[in-house]
C-alpha cells in the first residue's frame, strides 16, 4: 500500500464545487413545461422513427455524417438508438419498483458472462425487423453491425453466465431485481493458438467504446482498507468499536440495462469501477516524481483492473479478495443509501431486499452488513445478527474440495481488520450453539468452525454463508445431495432444513430464440410464440416427434445452422467443417474433471483402429469433434491438454485414409457468441465429467433445447435430463456417483486398466510414442504419465464404456428418423431446464418475493 494514499484533501468552496449530495433528486421548483411533466416516451416504433433516431444519433453523437460513418461509428449510433427505445421503460421500471417498496432480488456476483447486448436488446422489443428495414434503407446490414460488438466477458464459465442467465429471466418474469457485480476493465483473456499452444491476450473489450453502459460517478462510495480498530463508549455509555482504515478507493457504478423480453420491463445490472479517491498528487508530482505522482491512482484502478482467470483453485492473492470486499462494500452501501427511502428503519431490511452469494466469492458482504449495523448504525450485536441472517441465501456451484474459499486470517486481518473481529463472533456464538446441540462432541466443533486451524489459520467462507444464510443450495439434485452428505454433512445435520436444490437453468431467449431462429420458428409455426416465456410449452412438440415432414424441416434447421457454423469457423479460424458429417461437440473450460482427454482418447484409438487395421475407415460414421475450452493460464496439466489436442488435430485431419471420415476442429476464444452459432449446429452433447464431479453443467441444457443428443454419465443436471427426455434419447455411460466412491474408496489403479486393455494401451502408447509431436516422446509425456498412474478424475475405468457407447451413437445416427425423433424429444422434454424455472423456485423457497406487475 503506497504511503500517501489520500484518506481527505481540502474542500473545494461552495461555489466551485458540483453538489456530491447524489440523493436530491429531481428540479429544485416545480416544472411548468408540458413536456417536462410528461412521461418519458420511446421513440416511434416504425420504420421511420427508427431511421430518424438512428440518424440522429450518428451525426449528434457520433458526430458523423453516415457518408463518413464507419462500421463502429454505425454500430454504435444503432446501439444508441435500441437503448434509446428501451429507456422509457427502465425510467418506468425504476419508478414502479420505488413506488411498490417491493422486495428487491440483490444478486451478488463476481462474474457475470453476458454475451454480445444487441441481439438482445432487439429481441427484448421486437425491433428486429424495423431495423433491418431502417438499417437497409440507410444502406447498412444489420448482421454487420451486430458482429462489430465485443462481448463483455465479466465471467470464466458456467458461474458467471449463470447469473447472466438469471437477471434475464427476472427481468422477463418482472421480478424486481439489481445485479452487482464488478466492471472489469479486462475480461476473460482472449485465447489464440500459437503451434497448437494456448497463448492469453488482454480482453480489451472497451476499446471502441462500450455503448451499453451508464456510469454514475456522482453516485460513487467510498471503500475502506487496512488500519486497525479502536474501542470506544459512545454517548450511551455503550462501549462500541470503531475501524480506523488506512487507505480508500472510490467505487464507480456503472449501470447496464437488462431488458424482459417483451414486457416492457428493464432492471439494472449495477457494475462497479475502483477509482482513486484523489486521482493524483500535485505536491509529488510537483517535486518532479510523476511515478510516484499517480502510484495511487494505479494501485487503486488495479482493483477492478482484471477478472481473475482461475475457476477451480482459488489462488488466494490479496487483489482477489480486494476485488470482493470492494464489490460487496459499494453494493450494501448503494442497496441502503440509493434504494431505500430517506430514514429507512433497517431493522426492516429483510423486507425490502434479498441478496443472493452467487457461490464463496462475494461471503465477506455477511460481516460487512453486520458492521454497517453495529458500528454505523448502532445496531448492539443480536438485532444486526438478526437482520443479517435474514438477509443473505448461499449457492454452492463445486465439488472440487480445493475451489472452497478459505482466506487465511494474517490477510484478512491486514485487509480487513473489523470484519475479522466480526467473524471470530459470529464463529464463538455459532460454535456454542454447536456444543449446545452436540455436548462434548468438541472433534464436531472444531470440524464445523468457520475458523479452520490447520494447515494454517483461515476463514472457511462456505462454512460462514452457511451460518449467516436462510438457504444453502446445489445447482442439480445430485449436487445438492452430494452437498448435504458429502461436502456440508455437519451443517446439513445442524440445519436440516437450510438445505435446498435449484437445479440450474438457462435462458430461452438467447440460447433457443435468438441463437436458433430456424428451429424457434418451426416451433412457433406447430405450437405458437408463447414457449419463449413458458418453456415447458415445448411438451406440446411431442407428437410431431412422429411426423416425417416436421422432422424433415428439423433437420433443415439443424443442416441450415451446421451451414452457417461452416462459413464462421472458415472465417474466423480458417477451419473447414466437412459436410454431411455428425457435429460431435465438447465446449466448456479445459479441466481434467471434465475429461476432455477422455474424447481426446476415444479420436486417438479411432485413429488407432484404423492404421493397425483393426476397423476400416469406410465403416467410420463420418464425424468432426469440435473443441473449444479455455484453460486457467496458470493450470499447466489443462494446457497441456489443449496442445495435445491441436497436435493430434493436425495429424488427423492431415491423415489421407481419414480424409471424410473424422475430423478434430479446435476453433480457439470459445466464449457466448461462438456458442451460440456451435450448439444449434450440433448433433451430440459431450458431457463426460467424472460422476459426482460437475456440479450441474448447463451447457448440457442448451445443447438438448436445440436438438442436439447427449452423450453423458449421471453427473450434475445429466441426470435430471435424462430422467426427462427418457433413457431411449440420451446416451448414458460410465460410472454412477456412488460406483466412482466405492472404486476410490477400494483404491484405483489406473495403470491396471493400462495392462489389461489393448485397445486402451495402444491408444495410449501412440501419444507416448511422440507419433502426434514429431517423435518427441517427451512432450506429452506428463499428460500420459498422469493419465497411466494418477489419473484422478477416472480417465481409463470409463474408456471401454465410453467407446462401447460411442458405438451405439454411430448406429443410431445412421438411423436417420430414430435420430431426428430422439433430437425432437430432447426439445420437446427440455423445458424445465428453462431458467425461469429456476427463478421460479428461487422466489418460492429461498427469496419469498414475487413479480411486480
Ligand atoms: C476462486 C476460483 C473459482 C472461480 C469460480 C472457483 C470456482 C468458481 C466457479 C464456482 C466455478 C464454476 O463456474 N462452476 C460451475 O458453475 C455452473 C453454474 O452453476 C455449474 O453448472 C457447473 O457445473 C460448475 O462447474
Amino acid at each position: 500500500m503506497p504511503d500517501h494514499i489520500q484518506t481527505s484533501g481540502p474542500a473545494p468552496t461552495a461555489d466551485e464545487s458540483p453538489s456530491t449530495d447524489h440523493r436530491v433528486y429531481g428540479p429544485s421548483s416545480t416544472p411548468s413545461h408540458p413536456l417536462a411533466t410528461a412521461p418519458v416516451s420511446p421513440p416511434p416504433f416504425s420504420v421511420d422513427g427508427f431511421v430518424k433516431e438512428f440518424l440522429h444519433e450518428l451525426n449528434t453523437n457520433q458526430g458523423v455524417a453516415l457518408s463518413r460513418s464507419s462500421i463502429n461509428d454505425q454500430y454504435l449510433a444503432l446501439a444508441s438508438t435500441v437503448k434509446n427505445y428501451l429507456m422509457a421503460r427502465w425510467l418506468e421500471t425504476g419508478r414502479k419498483t420505488r413506488e411498490s417498496q417491493a422486495k428487491t432480488v440483490g444478486y451478488l456476483s463476481a462474474e457475470y458472462l453476458l454475451g454480445r447486448q444487441l441481439g438482445n436488446a432487439l429481441l427484448a422489443t421486437d425491433l428486429g425487423d424495423i431495423a433491418q428495414r431502417g438499417l437497409e434503407l440507410c444502406g447498412l446490414d444489420l448482421a454487420t453491425l451486430r458482429a462489430q460488438e465485443v462481448e463483455p466477458g465479466l465471467g470464466n464459465g458456467g458461474l458467471g453466465r449463470l447469473a447472466a442467465c438469471f437477471i434475464d429471466s427476472l427481468a422477463t418474469m418482472n421480478v424486481p431485481c439489481i445485479g452487482y457485480g464488478i466492471r472489469y476493465e479486462y475480461g476473460i483473456f482472449r485465447q489464440t493458438f500459437v503451434d497448437g499452444r494456448q497463448v492469453e491476450q488482454p480482453d480489451t473489450w472497451l476499446a471502441l467504446g462500450s455503448p451499453w453502459e451508464f456510469p454514475h460517478p456522482e453516485a460513487s462510495v467510498t471503500v475502506h482498507f487496512g488500519g486497525h480498530t479502536e474501542k470506544y463508549t459512545d454517548a450511551a455509555g455503550t462501549e462500541r468499536t470503531r475501524w480506523v482504515p488506512e487507505w480508500n478507493v472510490l467505487g464507480v457504478p456503472y449501470n447496464y440495462m437488462v431488458p424482459g423480453y417483451l414486457n416492457g420491463r428493464v432492471n439494472t445490472l449495477r457494475l462497479w469501477s475502483a477509482q482513486a479517491t484523489q486521482a493524483f498528487d500535485l505536491q509529488i508530482f510537483n517535486s518532479g516524481d510523476y511515478a510516484d505522482a499517480v502510484r495511487a491512482q494505479t494501485f487503486a484502478e488495479n482493483i477492478s483492473k482484471v477478472l481473475y482467470p482461475e475457476d477451480s483453485t482459488p489462488q488466494g492473492k490479496e487483489l482477489r479478495l480486494q476485488q470482493q470486499y470492494f464489490f460487496v462494500a459499494c453494493s450494501l452501501r448503494d442497496f441502503i443509501d440509493n434504494e431505500l427511502e430517506e430514514g429507512f428503519d433497517l431493522h426492516r431490511l429483510p423486507e425490502r431486499i434479498h441478496f443472493q452469494l452467487n457461490d464463496t466469492h462475494p461471503v465477506i458482504a455477511v460481516p460487512e452488513l453486520m458492521r454497517i449495523l453495529v458500528d454505523d448504525h448502532g445496531f448492539d450485536w443480536d438485532e444486526a445478527w438478526e437482520v443479517t441472517q435474514q438477509c443473505f441465501a448461499y449457492t454452492c456451484h463445486t465439488l472440487l474440495p480445493e475451489a472452497l474459499e478459505i482466506w487465511s486470517t494474517e490477510l484478512l486481518g491486514r485487509l480487513l481488520p473489523r470484519h475479522l473481529e466480526i467473524i471470530y463472533q459470529i464463529n464463538d456464538e455459532f460454535l456454542a450453539r454447536v456444543r449446545e446441540a452436540f455436548p462434548g462432541d468438541e472433534l464436531r466443533a472444531r470440524r464445523m468452525s468457520i475458523i479452520a486451524e490447520y494447515p494454517s489459520r483461515g476463514v472457511r467462507m462456505a462454512y460462514l454463508a452457511t451460518v449467516a444464510g436462510t438457504k444453502v443450495n446445489g445447482v442439480a439434485e445430485l449436487h445438492s445431495q452430494l452437498l448435504r452428505d458429502k461436502v456440508l454433512p455437519d451443517f446439513s445435520e445442524l440445519y436440516p432444513d437450510k438445505f435446498t436444490n435449484v437445479t440450474n437453468g438457462v435462458t430461452p431467449r438467447r440460447f433457443v430464440r435468438m441463437a436458433n431462429p430456424k428451429l424457434s420458428e418451426l416451433i412457433t409455426d406447430a405450437i405458437g410464440s408463447g414457449w419463449v416465456t413458458d418453456l415447458e410449452r415445448l411438451r406440446e412438440l411431442e407428437p410431431y416427434a412422429d411426423d416425417p415432414e416436421f422432422r424433415e424441416q428439423f433437420r433443415a434447421a439443424k443442416a441450415w445452422n451446421k451451414s452457417r457454423l461452416t462459413d464462421l469457423l472458415a472465417q474466423r479460424d480458417g477451419i473447414e467443417l466437412p459436410d454431411g458429417h455428425l457435429l460431435d461437440v465438447m465446449v466448456k473450460r479445459l479441466h481434467e474433471y471434465k475429461r476432455q482427454s477422455l474424447k481426446l482418447l476415444h479420436i486417438v484409438s479411432l485413429y488407432e483402429q484404423v492404421h493397425s487395421g483393426a476397423i476400416a475407415a469406410a465403416d467410420l460414421t463420418p464425424r468432426t469433434v469440435v473443441f473449444g475450452a479455455k484453460a486457467a493460464p496458470g493450470y499447466k496439466m489443462a494446457k497441456d491438454t489443449i496442445h495435445l489436442i491441436n497436435k493430434v488435430a493436425a495429424i488427423v485431419n492431415a491423415d489421407p485414409v481419414l480424409e471424410g471420415r473424422l475430423k478434430v476442429a479446435f476453433p480457439a476464444n470459445y466464449n457466448v457468441t461462438l456458442a451460440e452459432k456451435l450448439i444449434p449446429a450440433a448433433d451430440l452433447s459431450e458431457q463426460i465429467s467424472l460422476a459426482g464431479m460437475e456440479a450441474s453443467g448447463t451447457g448440457n441444457m442448451k445443447f438438448a433445447l436445440n436438438g442436439a443428443l447427449t452423450i453423458g454419465t449421471d453427473d450434475g443436471a445429466n441426470v435430471e435430463i435424462r430422467e426427462l427426455v427418457g433413457d431411449k434419447h440420451f446416451f448414458l455411460f460410465g460410472m454412477s456417483e456412488p460406483e466412482v466412491a466405492q472404486l476410490g474408496a477400494q483404491g484405483y489403479h489406473p495403470g491396471s486398466y493400462y495392462e489389461s486393455n489393448p485397445r486402451l494401451k495402444a491408444a495410449l502408447d501412440l501419444i507416448w510414442s511422440g507419433h502426434f509431436s514429431d517423435g518427441d516422446r517427451y512432450l506429452f509425456d506428463s499428460v500420459v504419465t498422469n493419465l497411466v498412474h494418477n489419473d484422478r478424475f477416472m480417465v481409463l475405468a470409463d474408456f471401454d464404456s465410453y467407446l462401447a457407447t460411442q458405438a451405439k451413437v454411430e448406429e443410431k445416427y445412421a438411423d436417420v428418423d430414430a435420430w431426428t425423433r430422439s433430437a425432437v424429444l430432447n426439445v420437446a422434454r427440455s423445458g424445465f431446464f428453462s431458467s425461469d424455472r429456476s427463478m421460479r423456485d428461487y422466489l418460492k423457497r429461498i427469496w419469498h418475493t414475487q413479480p411486480v406487475i
